[in-house]
């Protein structure tokens, strides 16, 4: 039945890993795809995911389904987080939540809830670039997809200038979608004097932000601080759709627990959007995995666990930083006469380097460092023992 059916491209970084799997250097190194590893290169459990844990085998809790928007002590912690515990349409009960299939559920919940429900023009507006599935996830619900200047390859630096000059110039009333901290795949965020101008662009032209959170704490190693575009843009009055994702910041990737919000006008509203997403959600998947969202409300609601969590996030976070500091000295060192200072000035799990698609090519076939075409490498793959001859790799494709 299946003669017609070609061959299709394997996924930009989830390929990666396969090539990585399938060479035989005694220290390959995979910077490939965006998931933390300690300085041994080991997948890291948090200690607090495993505490978390144990406390919900001891609880002998039953299997029965969530309902369709998930285990409500775990969204409604999760909207806390986001927003803030002083939030307003918080307080004032109009933030629809729904637990999610990860960011990438949350995603595509918001993707087919604006393209059933939204108003204006159904195209979704992303910056240039963004991480890859976006436009496929967005495809996939039906939307249109178009690019805003975001990245400038000139400065290695945000095109702050273009970006907004894009989002003028669309027409009123568009989605825009905005990544809230630590962009993938740049590292490149807006400053907080920039968000709170991006703030009053969006508001003049009446467009619609939908935010993607996917690294809550992974850019500064402050869930707050990371979270100030959210909850900047709530003070100014916009009505949010919002994406949040565990993967990264508890290290929950293979559990798959996520959120998808939006900020309603008031309760009324709230009602009528909630029970939409439920049947949205009910022929995609009928109901999330309680046993991650368990385990991650456990963290987000004790007070003790979550202090610790918070202190583990911080804790990746400044692994990360510290392996960009020695990266940029390694390379230094070497006598490297390219400017480095992006490595360190980028921030998340992610670094642009600006190298080219060639120089990608000969890092993954003549030293077996393998990463993303585009130059990205996650810095989250980069220990103590790999770093100096990944910065001797790099010496020898940059010249
Ligand atoms: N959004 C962005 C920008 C991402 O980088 C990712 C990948 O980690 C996701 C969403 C969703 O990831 P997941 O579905 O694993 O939560
Ligand atoms: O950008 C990354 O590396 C992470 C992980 O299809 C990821 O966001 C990559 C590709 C993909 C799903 C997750």
């Amino acid at each position: 039945a299946w003669s017609q059916v070609p061959q299709g491209p394997p996924d930009a970084i989830l390929g990666i890993t396969e090539a990585f799997k399938a060479d035989s250097h005694p220290e390959k190194i995979n910077l490939g795809v965006g998931a933390y590893r300690d300085d041994q290169g080991k997948p890291y459990v948090l200690p607090s995911v495993k505490e978390a844990e144990q406390r919900v085998v001891k609880k002998n809790l039953d299997k029965e389904y969530a309902g369709i928007t998930g285990v409500p002590d775990f969204t409604k912690a999760a909207a806390v987080l986001a927003y803030g515990p002083d939030s307003a349409p918080l307080k004032e009960g109009r933030i629809v939540i729904t637990q999610s299939i990860s960011g990438t559920g949350a995603l595509r919940i918001g993707g087919a809830f604006l393209e059933r429900f939204y108003p204006g023009d159904k195209t979704i507006y992303i910056p240039n670039p963004s991480w890859a599935n976006h436009n496929a996830v967005f495809k996939d619900s039906g939307l249109k997809v178009e690019k805003y200047r975001y990245y400038n390859k000139d400065t290695i630096g945000l095109d702050f200038e273009g970006m907004v000059e894009d989002i003028k110039n669309m027409p009123k009333g568009s989605i825009v979608l905005l990544h809230a901290c630590a962009h993938n795949p740049t590292g490149v965020d807006p400053t907080e004097e920039q968000w709170r101008a991006l703030s009053d662009v969006v508001k003049e032209n009446g467009h619609y932000p939908f935010f993607d959170m996917a690294y809550q704490g992974f850019a500064s190693g402050n869930t707050d601080q990371d979270a100030f575009p959210i909850r900047h843009f709530i003070k100014e009055g916009h009505n949010i759709s919002l994406c949040q994702s565990f993967a990264k910041n508890m290290g929950l990737y293979g559990e798959r627990v996520g959120a998808f919000s939006i900020v309603c006008a008031d309760a009324d509203e709230k009602k009528r959007v909630d029970s939409q997403i439920k049947i949205l959600v009910r022929p995609l998947y009928s109901n999330p995995p309680v046993h991650g969202a368990r385990v991650a409300s456990t963290i987000l609601n004790d007070p003790e666990l979550n202090k610790q969590w918070l202190g583990e996030v911080k804790g990746m976070a400044d692994r990360i930083i510290t392996m960009r500091a020695l990266l940029k000295e390694n390379l230094e060192k070497l006598g490297s006469k390219h400017d480095w200072s992006h490595i360190t000035s980028q921030i998340g799990m992610f670094a642009y380097t600006g190298l080219k698609p060639e120089q990608m090519d000969a890092l993954a076939k003549e030293h077996s460092v393998y990463a993303t075409k585009d130059g990205r490498i996650s810095v989250a793959g980069i220990t103590s023992a790999n770093v100096k001859r990944l910065a001797e790799s790099i010496f020898k494709v940059t010249g």
